[in-house]
């Protein structure tokens, strides 16, 4: 996610952009960067600094994309992206774990891996269904020649009764769907949870574009063997160039529970979501869908396209959700990959991470969605410590003692007085680009109400910390508040790759708005702080970030946490709770 974020003036047509790109990336038109001659450097140690305590790793090497996800006959399923061969992107198989708690996993064999003409190339990212009778079947992108043709397969468990699914067959019949004449046959991949429609016919979408515009592909079947491609997409939009990984599904207006893909009713509303590969970020809208005229329509609020709402702000890409049918949720998993050099990455052994797994539900004001780490997680929570009703003035840095920092969660509410003090919002700032306004206010450069917030991974003197803070501004007769989660002091490290077409570090001052009234002068945050990975929930749920950071001195129990407010109106610390995070009894052996 090295490419800036920084979308307002596009200077360059999405199209030259893409063609750099290709021609950046071994003319390979796909979105990992290609390093021919690390893919199958097999890492000899893995370094256990800045591994993660409790998010899902492997023991080693490269991962991407969280595939499948499902819930089977009493365990969680996920599959990924990996590289059994080495630390950077390639030799991509679908690796599979097992779970019946969504936070211990075991490892089971690949499920999916290239071995027949449709998938010689590569087996690519794609989803699971369990059709009528408890069937699970999945659906996965297969890569044909070294041209990058891509076709969609299927695979189904040689045993449905084993209760891992260790083994998955690739039938003769595969692939089922390639591409037409109207669809770039190297931009066509990711298909989706299949939904049935009130005709009782299948339906996917998939992911590609046409020339720049950004496009998700909608095929039809009666008996899930035989797609044919519906004259329109189920969504695009112009000049956003190619979309990966795309995801629809149905949420509850004024409801909590997650709903099934195939679900609908009247109180019913659709999410759709895609991966941009130009920029490496989301967005998603809400809207409606008519499965008789197979459309779906963002809601006039809307904004679709590169200044959409994302499900965060920070690193994460290729997400995917499911319905987990055990709980009545909806689950959202992202990916986060490394913002550290290439060099780094190969050293390390090991590269990327699955986000800590979070419920969606809507929003009560049915215009974004709320996200929530998986209760499961709280299973790992140990020495709590609490604070509340303390004040901080400005200038107030207060360490949160008596837990592990480098492996916590904490969850904390602030509270003030007034909001009269709140700094104008300038007109010329850019609305749009929350990034360069966290960049420009930092953490501290003194505002009036904030910035306040955590300084995350922090080193006894300061000399590295991510923090993770609020600023509010006065608009007019609103209040705009941002979010930030600012990488760009969180280690002293030298951030150049020695490679020539290595990626240096990446250490964006990662932001965003968070769409809250502000009536109860209450604004909280909950972070979860793993080594090198910092998660925060804004407003409960309402603004996610995540970052990625590589701190020297703040590591393990040299780590520090600290609560502080650089505003200069006091504001309060509520409530805060803290916790120390135990690693999971098993991940991945
Ligand atoms: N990663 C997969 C593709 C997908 C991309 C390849 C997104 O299927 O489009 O590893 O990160």
């Amino acid at each position: 996610m090295e490419i800036s974020k920084s979308v307002s003036n596009w200077a360059l047509p999405v199209s030259l952009l893409l063609c750099c790109l290709a021609l950046f990336n071994n003319g390979v038109e796909a979105s990992h960067k290609v390093f021919r001659q690390l893919e199958s450097v097999s890492a000899v140690d893995v370094t256990k600094e800045h591994r993660t305590g409790y998010h899902f790793q492997p023991l080693k090497h490269w991962i991407n994309d969280p595939n499948g996800p499902m819930y089977f006959n009493g365990y969680y399923h996920l599959f990924y992206q990996y590289n059994p061969k080495g630390a950077v992107w390639g030799n991509i198989v679908w690796a599979h774990s097992v779970s019946k708690d969504l936070i211990n996993w075991k490892k089971v064999e690949h499920a999916i891996y290239p071995s027949k003409p449709f998938d010689e190339y590569g087996c690519w990212s794609g989803s699971a269904t369990v059709l009528p009778g408890n069937k699970p079947v999945i659906l996965y992108t297969g890569i044909v020649d070294d041209k990058q043709t891509q076709v969609q397969n299927y695979a189904v468990p040689a045993d449905v009764s084993d209760p891992y699914l260790r083994v998955w067959i690739k039938p003769d019949n595969n692939p089922l769907i390639v591409a037409d004449n109207e669809v770039n046959k190297t931009a066509f991949r990711d298909p989706t949870t299949a939904w049935l429609g009130k005709d009782g016919e299948w339906r996917i979408t998939i992911g590609g574009r046409r020339f720049d515009t950004g496009m998700s592909f909608l095929y039809k079947s009666k008996d899930f063997m035989r797609w044919t491609k519906v004259q329109h997409p189920l969504h695009s939009t112009d000049g956003t160039g190619n979309w990966e990984c795309p995801d629809f599904f149905p949420v509850q207006v004024n409801g909590k529970m997650g709903l099934d893909t195939s679900a609908t009713g009247p109180d019913v509303k659709y999410v759709f979501k895609v991966s941009l590969d130009v920029t490496r970020y989301e967005y998603y809208t809400i809207g409606t869908y008519n499965s008789e005229e197979d459309k779906y329509i963002p809601d006039k609020d809307m904004v679709d396209g590169w200044n959409g709402l994302r499900l965060d702000y920070g690193n994460f890409y290729a997400s995917k959700s499911f319905f987990d049918p055990s709980k009545n949720r909806r689950i959202l998993w992202g990916w986060a990959n490394e913002s550290d050099t290439t060099d780094n990455d190969v050293e390390k052994g090991w590269a990327g991470i699955q986000l800590i797994p979070r419920t969606m539900v809507l929003d009560p004001n049915g215009k974004q969605l709320l996200q929530w780490p998986i209760e499961e997680l709280e299973t790992l929570r140990k020495n709590k410590v609490e604070l509340s009703n303390q004040e901080l003035n400005k200038g107030a840095k207060v360490e949160i003692k008596g837990i592990t920092a480098a492996q916590a969660d904490v969850d904390v509410t602030f509270s003030f007085d007034n909001l009269d003090k709140a700094e104008p919002f300038d007109p010329s700032w850019d609305r749009y680009n929350a990034q360069k306004l966290c960049s420009q206010k930092g953490s501290t450069v003194e505002g009036g109400l904030g910035p306040f917030g955590l300084l995350t991974l922090a080193s006894e003197n300061l000399e590295e910390y991510t923090p993770v803070f609020f600023r509010v501004f006065k608009d007019q007769e609103k209040h705009l508040v941002l979010l930030c989660s600012d990488a760009s002091r969180s280690t002293l490290k030298d951030g150049k790759s020695s490679m020539k077409d290595g990626k240096d570090a990446y250490r964006p001052s990662f932001a965003g708005f968070v769409d809250v009234e502000l009536k109860d002068k209450k604004l909280s945050l909950r972070s979860l702080i793993d080594n090198s990975v910092v998660e925060t929930f804004g407003a409960g749920g309402k603004t996610c970030i995540t970052s990625r950071v590589y701190p020297t001195l703040a590591i393990y129990d040299k780590a520090h946490l600290y609560a502080f407010n650089n505003g200069t109106e006091t504001v309060r610390i509520e409530k805060l709770n803290a916790w120390s995070m135990s690693k999971p009894v098993q991940m991945n052996h």
